[in-house]
């Protein structure tokens, strides 16, 4: 049994489509904590996160927008995601991705105090690498995992509290990365399952690679989900759909694989756009992908080696 700490974070500003701000509404509407306490779990819902009222930050990047307000999101995060974890397992219900400035840096902030490594799976068709300098778009969604890697490029922003190794990093689904992006992301020690690597080698192996990895290094393990990392056959609701994404079958093994692990210690669900969803099908996808991340089988299978 987990306690689950539920955090809203209607963040909108990081992207241009507005809807992601009715994200948390749509988790809770879907029935996020009848269906974690149906599975055994304690949850604990701390209400929508509210940020303190935006700065007057800048930057050299004319395409940059709502910067102060990013910031001002990120400090709130971090601070609310750290404080959770100390308590339980937060489930941060975005919002867009930019919200992960803030909850990473949250995770990093609780991984030094009680002195653990941070691991981050990424599932999502975007490696959201750009910097603040970077971004041809100005969308901000698109650059926390820059930012924690500790990339130079963020001056506006608060410093990243531990800079994550890009051997802690393992992405999946990937299927859309700009030029500038692929660039800064050469160097690193980032694992990049795009969908090619799942089409030849299917997500099992290299989910249980990157598994056993964290289970060696006692590390905390952050799940971070972007809607997008599903096909938009089946997952509509989300302003950034890349074809050729995750089956259903697929994005729910991921699920499975991971709670099996027993290694995730806090988790997002960011993008979720209600405004472009088909009678809450994205909203509901996404709380059964909930379900199984959290435990929902439908048999029991004896313990294996993945992961
Ligand atoms: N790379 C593109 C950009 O920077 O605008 C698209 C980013 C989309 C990010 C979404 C949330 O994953
Ligand atoms: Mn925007
Ligand atoms: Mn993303
Ligand atoms: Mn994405």
């Amino acid at each position: 049994m987990t306690h689950c700490i539920l955090l809203g974070a209607p963040v909108d500003e990081g992207q241009r489509r507005p809807g992601c701000l009715m994200g948390p509404a749509a988790y809770r509407t879907a029935g996020l904590t009848a269906t974690l306490a149906a599975l055994g779990h304690s949850v604990e819902d701390r209400g929508d996160v509210r940020p303190a009222a935006p700065g007057t930050q800048t930057c050299a990047n004319p395409a940059v927008h709502h910067l102060p307000e990013t910031i001002a999101w990120t400090d709130a995060l971090r601070e609310a995601t750290a404080a959770a974890l100390t308590d339980g397992l937060p489930i941060i219900m975005g919002g867009d991705h930019s919200l992960a400035l803030g909850t990473v840096a949250g995770v990093a902030a609780h991984a030094a105090r009680v002195n653990r490594p941070q691991f981050v799976i990424w599932l999502d068709a975007h490696s959201d690498f750009h910097t603040i300098e970077s971004t041809t778009s100005g969308n901000l969604h698109g650059t926390p995992m820059a930012y924690a890697c500790g990339l130079p490029g963020f001056d506006p922003m608060p410093a990243f509290p531990n800079p994550i190794p890009g051997a802690n990093i393992c992405m999946f689904g990937i299927r859309s990365v700009d030029p500038a992006e692929h660039a800064a992301m050469q160097p690193t020690d980032i694992t990049v399952n795009d969908m090619r690597v799942l089409d030849e080698q299917g997500i099992v192996a290299p989910l249980r690679d990157f598994l056993n990895r964290v289970r060696t290094a006692n590390g905390l393990l952050h799940v971070s989900l972007d809607v997008d990392f599903l096909d938009p056959s089946i997952a509509p609701a989300v302003g950034t759909t890349v074809p050729g994404g995750t089956t259903f079958r697929e994005a729910h093994l991921v699920m499975e694989l991971l709670h099996e692990s027993g290694l995730v210690t806090s988790l997002d669900l960011v993008e979720l756009n209600p405004f472009l969803d088909e009678r809450g099908r994205t909203a509901r996808l996404m709380v059964d992908l909930v379900g199984s991340l959290m435990g929902r089988k439908v048999f029991d299978r004896p313990t294996r080696s993945y992961g």
